[in-house]
Order: C-alpha cells, then structure tokens, then sequence
C-alpha cells in the first residue's frame, strides 16, 4: 500500500471529498489539517500555494478535482468509457461553477459590495444552477452522473455543507431532497462512514 499524506484546512469544504474516497479505497493516509495559524509557513512549500495537497510515495500533488478524479479512476468508480467519463466530467464542472459564484460573494472583502452579490446572485445566479444539479441528480436516481455511484457523489457529498454555508441556505437539502439522497449514498458505504463518524466535527 503506498504511503499516503493528506493536507488541507480543518474544513471538510473543498478536501472532504479526497478523504472520502480515500476511505473508500480503504487506504490509510495521515489526514495532517493544518490551522490557519501555520499557513502561512506552509503555503510556500505547496505546490500551487494552496491546499488541498495529497502526498504520495513523496510526490505531492494539487488540485482538488483533479486528484478526485484520479481516486475515482484508481477505485473503480469512474466512467468505463470516455463519454462516461465526460458526463461526470460535465456534472461535477456544473458543482464547481456553483460553489465557484457562491465563493465570489462569501469572500469579497468589501461588506456592501458582498451583500449586493449575494442579492443578485440569490435572485440570478443561484436559483438557475441548483434547479440544474437537482433535476440532473433526479435523473441519475440520487447520483452526479450515470445513475450510479461515481467520484461526483463525492465531491458534491463532500462539499455540501460548505457550499450550503456560502449559500446561507441551511435547509438547501429540504429543498431539494435529492441533494440529501446523493449525500446518503456515499456516507451509508460503512468504510465511508467509519471515517466520517471518527472524523473531528466540522461545520463547513
Ligand atoms: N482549484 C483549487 C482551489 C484550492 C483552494 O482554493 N484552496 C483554498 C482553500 S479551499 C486555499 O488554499 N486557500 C488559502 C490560500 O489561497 O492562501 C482546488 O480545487 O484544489
């Protein structure tokens, strides 16, 4: 088994989803979450100068998604072609777009310039995108993408409860049910939800 180091922030948001699947895969890995206070020690020494970063054999490697996606192919839940591929590709770009947009207004540093975001894009922007993600997880029977469990069930599962923070919409799962099934099928695997339930509390 290959040693494996994971660094990111005290947050499930944008690393949650690697250390599910690492989980998942049943590969033990040192979960190093690194407080605000030595990030800026640290930052220099990563790759892109951000976390998350995943250490394997001594190779460090950047990138949320893209290690995600590289999890997924390693544990057999990718496409088997490569429109498969593509379609969860699509999907989980569709999540990103919105957690993306949502991160526009929750870190503007100007607070008038922030809430006039948030007005617009509660009104414009967010409304449009979650309809999308919900009738395209409705269509995949509680899944990102080809009707089964795929790596996009990670990382939408994953990054719920940030994306839910950034949308200041704590009952988003009421809303659209769908969302909560995506998020039981990948917490309800027991080698998931051994991790998860051994995991330190984080709200976002
Ligand atoms: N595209 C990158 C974005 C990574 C990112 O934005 N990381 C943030 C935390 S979620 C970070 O390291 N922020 C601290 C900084 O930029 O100094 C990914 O998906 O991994």
């Amino acid at each position: 088994m290959p040693e494996v180091v994971f660094y990111y922030f005290p947050v499930k948001a944008l690393g949650e989803s690697i250390r599910l699947l690492l989980a998942y895969g049943g590969q033990e890995f040192d979960d190093r979450r690194i407080p605000q206070s030595e990030w800026p020690a640290f930052k220099p020494k990563t790759p892109f100068g951000q976390m998350p970063v995943l250490v394997i054999d001594g190779k460090e490697y950047a990138q949320s998604l893209a290690i995600s996606r590289y999890l997924g192919n390693k544990y057999g839940v990718a496409g088997d072609s490569l429109e498969d591929n593509l379609e969860i590709d699509q999907n989980v770009d569709l999540i990103n777009d919105l957690r993306a947009k949502a991160a526009v207004v929750q870190y503007e540093p100007d607070e008038t310039v922030k809430e006039a975001k948030y007005a617009d894009f509660v009104k414009n922007v967010f409304p449009d995108l979650l309809e999308k993600l919900s009738a395209i997880f409705v269509k995949n029977n509680g899944h990102v993408a080809l009707g089964k469990l795929t790596w996009g069930d990670f990382v939408f599962a994953g990054m719920f409860d940030y994306l839910k923070m950034m949308l200041r919409m704590p009952d988003l799962e009421k809303k659209y049910p769908v969302f909560q099934q995506v998020i039981d099928n990948v917490y309800s695997i027991p080698k998931v939800k051994a991790y998860a339930d051994a995991a330190p509390p984080s709200d976002i």
